[in-house]
């Protein structure tokens, strides 16, 4: 696990920091302040005393420390509801119950309203949402159907994870419902649920899943965190000072040569290859294109400006890697996040499932094609504050 301690020293005694990283990479303060006295027995009392007087403004000079790292020192306890409005998908649809309207926001309970969910009648119904980024999740509240069958939704499990296997049904299960109240929410607090799906999975034989609501909260530090651009959160773009390579020039066409892979880390987004900001390979296969940062850093976000002026399917199934080899030219290190596709001349965040450290990113088309990207972006921490223990 990575920490990170910020020690700030006030004559001979010491006082220690401790942060984490959150499933984003965003740093946390995890640990209570601690006061170390390393003075003689006799004035021990005394100075304790006297520092513990001054904790407030200790606690203030730490908070402006980790304000300059850009760290989020005291988490608040207000929460939001991130399924609200996102992408979900059921096993079946029966009597027009779309997925859709158990994630619109409304808690209305009669059926026939069209504010609830309804499967067919069919072995083990399943919902799913997609929070289209990965979250710690820390309470998930479901309200059931209030106008009639108010025990068919007992047995369910609530899954969480970030695998599609079996559609997701085969994630961690966090919670089982027994019973909820006709027309009742019922809120379940969850541990350790992280992840991009959350599944209600119902199981047994010729059963109907019917949902009004659901709701999935995480803490607002969180959710505040994912709305923030790495930018905005203070992050440096870390690849502008860093030296590319690509695994080819491409040498044909109206265009030749003028790819060069210094055009992804030249600062700007223009996305028409004419314009000389974009790179360009050769059509080959799995080509690479890679920036030497020359340190090692944490990272947490990379983001990739997509070709405007054709081919904008190009960076589909792209994978974006980070580490501290160049064996395979990079091609092995661990993945921060692989391209479904990135709309033609859009710039893409993609945030590491978990901080990495490297001195590399890599970004490789696992398959035959040309390599074109208009912008990398890469955000994350000098690796002075990550010390891995
Ligand atoms: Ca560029």
């Amino acid at each position: 696990m990575i920490r990170n301690r910020i020690s700030v020293w006030l004559k001979s005694s010491q006082f220690t920091h401790t942060f984490s990283p959150d499933s984003r990479g965003e740093l946390t303060q995890t640990g209570p302040l601690s006061l170390h006295i390393s003075t003689g027995a006799e004035a021990y009392q005394e100075r304790k005393k006297m520092i513990a007087s001054k904790l407030p403004l200790l606690m203030l000079i730490l908070s402006g420390v980790s304000g300059l790292l850009r760290t989020h020192a005291i988490p608040r306890l207000e929460e939001r509801n991130v399924a609200l409005g996102a992408e979900a998908v059921q096993s079946s649809t029966g009597y027009g119950g779309l997925a859709r309207y158990a994630v619109d926001g409304s808690l209305e309970t009669n059926y026939h309203l069209k504010k609830c969910t309804h499967t067919a009648q069919q072995d083990n119904p399943w919902w799913r949402v997609d929070l289209n980024r990965t979250y710690n999740i820390s309470r998930i509240v479901i309200t059931n159907r209030g106008d009639c069958c108010v025990e068919r939704i007992s047995g369910a499990q609530i899954r969480v994870g970030q695998s599609l296997r079996n559609n997701g049904n085969s994630n961690k299960k966090v919670a089982v419902i027994e019973t909820i109240l006709s027309g009742h929410s019922q809120s379940y607090q969850v541990q350790n649920a992280v992840g991009s799906y959350v599944n209600i999975f119902l199981p047994g034989v010729e059963k109907i899943l019917t949902l009004c609501e659901v709701q999935v909260f995480v803490a607002l530090t969180d959710a505040h965190k994912a709305s923030l651009l790495p930018e905005e959160a203070g992050l440096r773009n870390l690849a502008i000072k860093g030296r590319a390579t690509q695994s080819s020039l491409n040498g044909s066409g109206m265009w030749a040569g003028i790819g060069v892979a210094g055009n992804a880390i030249d600062g700007n987004r223009n996305s028409a290859l004419a314009k000389g900001s974009c790179t360009q390979t050769a059509n080959e296969s799995s080509p690479w294109w890679r920036v030497n940062l020359h340190l090692k850093y944490s990272i947490s976000a990379v983001a990739l400006t997509n070709r405007g002026d054709c081919c904008s399917d190009g960076l589909d199934g792209a994978e974006i890697r980070i580490g501290n080899s160049i064996e395979n030219e990079g091609k092995d290190n661990p993945i921060c996040d692989t391209v479904s596709s990135i709309p033609a001349g859009q710039t893409v965040y993609y945030n590491c499932s978990s901080l990495l450290e490297g001195s590399y990113v890599t970004v490789v088309l696992p398959r035959e094609g040309t390599l074109s990207l208009c912008e990398v972006e890469v955000f994350g921490y000098s690796r002075i504050y990550a010390i891995t223990e």
